[in-house]
């Protein structure tokens, strides 16, 4: 195992991860490495935990700040949130022990862009960071840190904590030294220079993170896989809703407004967009691109088949197959993927030169086409806005997708008015259900409500919406936006009240 960890003052500060976390003091702010279940540290989160606990028994309680790239896994976010050990987590999480402390009030949570976290740390808002606890897959012998399988905000938690600790994890292939791409040209305006950035595969920096390497105070040897990232195949919906958007685009091509290889794709991670990636692996478009945050198993599927020529993501986060096939083929991969920190795989600036091509799930949108990404009945959290904003606002053509129903039918995510908005009318241009797809492109409000009822509500809900809409126009305030106040969120309000939005 030293092997990895080819350099010598580092080698010397290998410890377990008992006494990597005893290194961890109540109150401080860790920032770990992870993005969607990849690359998060796997040993001290649950060393830390074992702290964390004994001294809430010992009447010491201990809490900390946990930033992170974004969602890792139960042994990181499950564990410590179990023990009550953090005050304040941000910027996206999917953990279902962290939601639950969210939703009762007794975890802070701050839910920001992910392109926006580096400079939020850097400005200070979230106060000092303390400790930084990064997996890396090697050391090289002059101390650079082989980034593992994500980016996430690994340089800013190396940049600005006052103590590091690495785990090295020889479960990740050695073959990923080459594949990332670390720029250190970002800094605040205004000093602040154009990123060089004109491609999806171009390189602009280091394949190494840097770490001075009198701030690692600790090097723990681990071996375990990422989180096991289960690849649903896609449902008869996300089917029917990869069709739509597919015929949309080839129309775009044909309209001459999109090229035949189409431009960079970001895709959200789920059923729905394994069904749109793998809807294009037997589509008419080839040489393909993508520049996204994470490259998830129907995207390496596209990758292997050739449509897909180069990819850009701060993360990989695959199947225990799929990783397998990953590692086997990494040689192959390094030429075609690029993995970067997430300040750059989401930056403004970026998506918006390459024309991006933005395909994200929501919980539900209105008939104006405002979108909440977040909040069930506008009040509880379900993960967070994570990239989705970053895409949304900057992107070429901004999509959402969701089928028209939830649970069971009680829920129909086409309402009269979003119960939290993340993504404001002006930021979206196509909205596509299992029934159809609504291009709201230059129309006015009343258009895009009379489009969104037809071609994305369910049959069961339609026929509320237009009597809504109706109604609407007919006593509303105002007739730019119609809207009846008091029964707007009435939908919501039934189901917290009866669990059906029927009432
Ligand atoms: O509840 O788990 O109790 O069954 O919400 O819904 O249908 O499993 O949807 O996995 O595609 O996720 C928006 C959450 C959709 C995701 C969201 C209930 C539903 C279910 C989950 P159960 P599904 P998906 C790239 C881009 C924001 C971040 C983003 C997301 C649960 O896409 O987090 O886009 N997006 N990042 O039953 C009440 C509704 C509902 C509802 C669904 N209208 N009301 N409950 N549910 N719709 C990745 C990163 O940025 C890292």
């Amino acid at each position: 195992m030293t092997g990895r960890i080819r350099n010598r003052d580092l080698a010397r500060k290998v410890v377990d991860a008992e006494e990597a976390a005893s290194l961890i003091r109540n109150g401080d702010n860790v920032g770990m490495s992870g993005f969607t279940g990849a690359g998060y540290p796997k040993e001290v989160p649950g060393a830390l935990a074992k702290r964390v606990a004994k001294a809430g028994v010992e009447g010491t309680p201990m809490k900390l700040g946990l930033w992170t790239g974004a969602s890792t896994a139960p042994e990181l976010d499950g564990v410590l949130a179990e023990v009550d050990g953090i005050d304040l987590r941000m910027p996206y999480q999917s953990d279902p022990v962290t939601r639950d402390k969210i939703n009762r009030g007794s975890l802070d949570y701050t839910d920001i862009h992910l392109s926006h976290v580096a400079q939020r740390v850097w400005q200070g808002f979230f106060g000092k960071l303390d400790v930084a606890v990064v997996e890396v897959s090697g050391i090289t012998e002059e101390g650079l840190l082989i980034p593992s399988t994500s980016v996430g905000n690994n340089k800013t938690w190396l940049d600005q904590a006052d103590r590091v600790i690495l785990e090295v994890n020889s479960w990740q292939s050695t073959s990923l030294e080459g594949m990332h791409d670390i720029y250190y040209g970002t800094a605040l305006p205004p000093e602040r220079r154009p990123i060089p950035i004109m491609g999806p595969g171009d390189r602009i920096g280091s394949a190494y993170l840097h770490c001075p390497p009198e701030k690692v105070v600790a090097v723990v040897e681990t071996d375990s896989p990422d989180r096991n990232t289960h690849f649903t195949p896609p449902n008869s919906d996300s089917r029917r809703i990869a069709g739509h958007l597919l015929d949309f685009l080839e129309l775009e091509v044909r309209a001459g407004r999109l090229p035949k290889n189409l431009l960079p794709l970001q895709s959200g991670v789920g059923n729905i967009a394994n069904a749109v990636l793998a809807g294009l692996q037997d589509g008419p478009f080839d040489e393909l691109t993508a520049y996204t945050e994470v490259i998830q198993e129907s995207m390496l599927d596209l990758i292997d088949s050739g449509r897909m020529r180069r990819a850009s993501a701060t993360a990989v986060s695959l199947s225990p197959a799929a990783m397998d096939r990953f590692n086997a083929r990494m040689a192959d991969y390094r030429d075609r993927i690029v993995l970067r920190p997430q300040e750059i795989s989401n930056h403004p600036e970026v998506i918006r030169r390459l024309g991006c091509l933005a395909m994200n799930g929501i919980i539900e949108a209105d008939i104006y086409g405002n979108i909440n990404s977040t909040h069930l009945m506008g009040s509880r959290i379900q993960n967070g806005i994570g990239g989705s904003g970053d895409f949304a606002r900057n992107s070429y053509l901004s999509m959402f997708m969701t089928p028209s129903l939830a649970k069971n039918g009680a829920i129909s995510t086409i309402v009269p008015m979003v119960s939290h908005v993340d993504h404001t009318e002006h930021d979206v241009d196509v909205v596509v259900t299992e029934q159809g797809l609504a291009d709201l492109r230059g129309l006015a409000p009343r258009r895009r409500a009379e489009l969104i009822i037809e071609r994305c509500a369910h049959p069961d809900y339609r026929p509320a919406l237009r009597d809504y809409f109706e109604r609407a126009q007919r006593s509303s305030f105002g007739a730019q936006t119609p809207h009846l106040l008091s029964e707007a969120l009435s939908w919501h309000e039934n189901y917290v009240r009866t669990g059906s939005m029927r009432g």
